[in-house]
């Protein structure tokens, strides 16, 4: 039994090296496949081969350039890891507009974040829907932070517009999620980009295709003032 599969592996490896030069991948090589892989359970073919193609209308691009982009960020803000039990209580903003961000791996390999509606409220999806819960409901992984965007006026507004949003759906195309102005699909860190964004603010720290909670940890107007410790 294992001579036969270490056989078949001999084989198998064998005619994968006689047939990949004979595909060699180019410019037009179908990337949906793999992004979809990479972005994990929830997100369809046929959902992002629509966003992509309203992205690459809103770009002016070709869809396999913005294809190309977006595995590309997907691959550089991928944090290998698995998930871990979210045992800890959230606690209380400083203000509301303030972020929980869930590091990757804690968070899954690219991370989480919610947003305070109020101090003592956030912004979270149960059931794919956003909907809003105190703190005292919602259980976060260790070395969860506490951010604070450096803006008191828009800070307040984009509280208020991201707790408007109670009702709508959830997004998994987190890898596009800036493009347009659609917002009737929201993911996590789409809720909190385009809560600012309206209000004057780009917190994308990197451009690039998608707003990904690394990148709105790392804008340099975004201070972290509390970390849960284990
Ligand atoms: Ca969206
Ligand atoms: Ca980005």
């Amino acid at each position: 039994m294992r001579l036969s599969r270490t056989l078949a592996t001999v084989i198998a490896t064998a005619t994968l090296c006689i047939t990949l030069p004979a595909t060699p991948a180019t410019a037009d090589a179908d990337l949906v496949p793999e992004i979809v892989a990479e972005m994990g359970m929830g997100m369809t073919e046929q959902q992002f081969r629509t966003d992509l193609a309203v992205a690459a209308r809103h770009l002016n691009a070709t869809e396999d350039d913005v294809a190309q982009r977006v595995l590309t960020e997907l691959k550089a803000k991928q944090v290998d890891g698995t998930f871990i039990p979210f045992a800890h209580t959230l606690p209380e903003a400083r203000a509301a507009g303030d972020i929980a961000y869930v590091p990757a791996p804690y968070g899954g390999i690219y991370g989480s974040m919610m947003i305070y509606a109020t101090r003592s409220t956030v912004m979270d999806f149960v059931a794919g829907k956003i909907v809003q819960r105190p703190v005292g409901e919602v259980k976060v992984a260790r070395f969860t932070r506490l951010l604070s965007v450096d803006r008191p006026d828009q800070r307040r507004h984009a509280a208020a517009w991201a707790k408007a949003q109670a009702g709508k759906s959830y997004d998994h195309n987190f890898a596009i999620n800036k493009v347009g102005l659609a917002d009737d699909r929201l993911g996590v860190a789409e809720l909190i980009w385009r809560a600012y964004r309206y209000e004057g603010v780009n917190l994308d720290d990197d451009g690039g295709i998608g707003a990904y909670p690394i990148d709105i940890y790392n804008h340099p107007d975004v201070t972290s003032y509390k970390v849960i410790k284990p």
